[in-house]
């Protein structure tokens, strides 16, 4: 059984020393060995943006997509061949502006993919711009007066679409980030698990001290159901969103995979696609 240092690559990150993606990098490797994986039974599809780079930092397939399109990547993937546990990720950019349409629909889907958000509530990569993810009044070279905007609160707009799985966490908790991966990948839908991982070089407002003095963990509620969908968005409101554990979780609904019917059941990976002349006479006359 591969241990998580066979997640292991040997490339070396270029994130900024004290970035919080080092530790989801270290709780993924982590989760993959504690449920038992190989490295060539995973994929790890990410977008564009500092936290995409992770698709490369970690010994399994992967693809270094682009920007806001790791969840239709991914989605193909693990329509593509069932077998492998698939991973999504990617910041709070790539999967909340520019990939919020996909984020929403992947949700409601509900393919059985895991999907990690790195989320530093900044635009990292481009040096610093403000995200949907920024508080309002968050001042940066995009909003130099402060943001006007409201902040979109991904966990609410991901139990409105439907999902069956969310859970929130911070990076500098290896502990919990790792049981939630682990959670998550052995859940049957899609799993949605937001990381507060602060970006040291560009947001000096959502520091690792911020965070600790405003996260609230939902260990601190031990009669807290997660499979109540009322109370988890009430607990999401009461705490502004800072709350993080396994908020929701809905092991009745099926996988999008499992309500297939017809000729999709196959993955495509296992379909003969080779294109017999009768076929393709076939398919040309339907379209004349
Ligand atoms: C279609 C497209 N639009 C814009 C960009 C420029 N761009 C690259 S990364 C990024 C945002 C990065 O922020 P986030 O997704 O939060 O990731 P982080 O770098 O903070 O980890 C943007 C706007 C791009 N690469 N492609
Ligand atoms: S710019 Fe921010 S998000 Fe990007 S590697 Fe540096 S600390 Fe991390």
């Amino acid at each position: 059984m591969a241990t998580f240092k066979e997640f292991r690559n040997n490339v070396k990150p270029n994130w900024c020393p004290g970035c919080g993606d080092f530790s989801i990098q270290a709780a993924i490797q982590r989760a993959a060995a504690n449920v038992g994986l190989e490295p060539e039974e995973l994929a790890v599809i990410s977008g564009i943006g500092c936290s995409g780079r992770i698709s490369g930092y970690i010994n399994a397939y992967g693809l270094h997509g682009i920007h806001g399109r790791a969840l239709p990547i991914a989605q193909g993937v693990k329509l593509a061949n069932r077998e492998l546990t698939v991973i999504a990720s990617g910041g709070d950019g790539d999967g909340f502006a520019i990939g919020m349409g996909h984020t929403v629909h992947a949700i409601r889907r509900n393919l059985n993919i895991t999907y990690i958000v790195m989320d530093n509530q900044i635009y990292g990569l481009t040096k610093g711009q403000t995200s949907p993810r920024s508080a309002e009044g968050f001042k940066t070279k995009s909003t130099p007066e402060g943001s006007i905007e409201s902040t979109l609160s991904p966990l609410e707009i991901a139990l409105s679409a439907g999902a069956t799985f969310v859970a929130q966490s911070f990076s500098s908790d290896l502990k919990q980030l790792t049981a939630l991966i682990e959670a998550g990948i052995k859940h049957e839908g899609f799993s949605l698990i937001n990381v507060f991982s602060p970006c040291v070089t560009f947001n000096k407002i959502n520091t690792y001290d911020w965070f600790k003095e405003n996260i609230v963990n939902l260990e601190q509620f031990p009669d807290y159901d997660p499979t109540n969908r009322v109370t988890a968005m009430n607990k999401i409101m009461e705490t502004n969103g800072m709350l993080t554990g396994l908020i929701y979780q809905n092991t009745v609904r099926k996988s999008y995979e499992d309500m297939i019917t017809g000729f999709r059941q196959e993955a495509l990976a296992k379909q003969d696609l080779s294109l017999s002349e009768e076929h393709f006479a076939k398919l040309v006359a339907e379209f004349k």
